[in-house]
């Protein structure tokens, strides 16, 4: 790969106001809604310019499309990163998901080092596992591995089976106890993170949510909605864009939580009327207008 003179770009953006900017690093699932098919358009439609790095390109995701092709752009990873670092690049937010390989890990925390500031967050969304198990293009080296980029997280987004692969606690079907829940994330806390976004969290058989978490307040709170059945896929990258886009919107962290999960229950209700195959992700194309209108409106009342 040929590197581009450096240029003057970071002077000139010193001077101007410039939109929030955001780096999205997932694979590009080309069917089948997650993944940057899912970052790219939501992060962009609240108004954040996002910028991506896709770690492979793959026919369909993984999740029970069979025969599905794989691009792996692992060798393209650092060589991006270091023509943006020549350019004088910053960013408002690096936001990583799906993760093809432990390789892969490595060379997304060497990126997290060369763009962390003061001044931005570091999202990591654990993608391995649900439903208590491991997904199956993972050895059962990976948990061990992905716990070097969550160490350097700001925010860390795990569902329940995530979290208890992180924490080394046995997985559990809900519904779950409180004493379950602040038992993991008390273990996440150990991650030294400054805030957990526990998703897949129910206490009932009528609502489910997420458990957020501020560790330096050490202030618990839960976001909760009416619980569709069904496993819907792309659920927690629709989840984890929303919640990135609100946070640089400005939203606290239980008000970035209440939009994200509003924008992953509404499309789950919206392809499950619509009777769509849940392994084609979900209908969110037509929830963004709510969903830009909801954080527009949650941040006013944060002023
Ligand atoms: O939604 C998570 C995800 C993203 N990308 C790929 C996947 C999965 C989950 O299975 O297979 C390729």
């Amino acid at each position: 790969m040929v590197n581009a003179p450096k240029s003057s770009c970071a002077i000139k953006e010193k001077n101007m106001r410039r939109q929030k900017r955001v780096a999205a690093i997932h694979d590009i699932s080309c069917f089948g809604r997650c993944s940057l098919t899912v970052a790219l358009p939501v992060i962009s439609a609240a108004g954040i310019e996002t910028s991506v790095i896709p770690t492979a390109v793959l026919s369909t995701h993984t999740g029970g499309l069979s025969g599905y092709t794989y691009r792996d752009l692992t060798e393209d990873i650092m060589p991006v990163a270091e023509h943006w670092k020549s350019l004088g690049l910053d960013f408002d937010a690096l936001y990583t998901g799906f993760v093809g390989s432990a390789e892969q890990l490595d060379i997304l925390c060497r990126v997290v080092d060369m763009f962390r500031t003061d001044d931005n967050f570091v999202l990591v969304d654990p993608v391995m596992a649900d439903n208590g198990v491991l997904y199956k293009v993972f050895n059962n080296e990976f948990p061990e591995k992905m716990k070097k980029l969550v160490a350097k997280a700001d925010i860390v987004i795990p569902n329940i089976t995530e979290a208890s692969l992180l924490v080394g606690k046995p997985y559990m079907d809900g519904p779950y106890t409180e004493n379950y829940i602040t038992d993991l994330i008390e273990g996440l806390a150990g991650f030294d993170v400054k805030k957990i976004v526990l998703t897949g969290v129910f206490f009932d058989a009528e609502t489910i949510g997420t458990a957020n978490y501020d560790c330096a307040t050490k202030e618990l709170s839960y976001t909760m909605a009416g619980r569709i059945e069904g496993y819907y896929h792309g659920t927690g990258d629709l989840f984890g864009s929303g919640l990135c886009a609100a946070l640089l919107r400005g939203l606290d962290l239980s008000r970035a939580a209440r939009a994200a999960v509003d924008l992953t229950v509404s499309s789950i209700a919206r392809t499950k009327a619509a009777g769509t195959d849940v392994r084609f992700g979900v209908n969110f194309e037509e929830g963004l207008g709510d969903f830009i209108k909801e954080i527009n409106m949650l941040g006013k009342e944060v002023g």
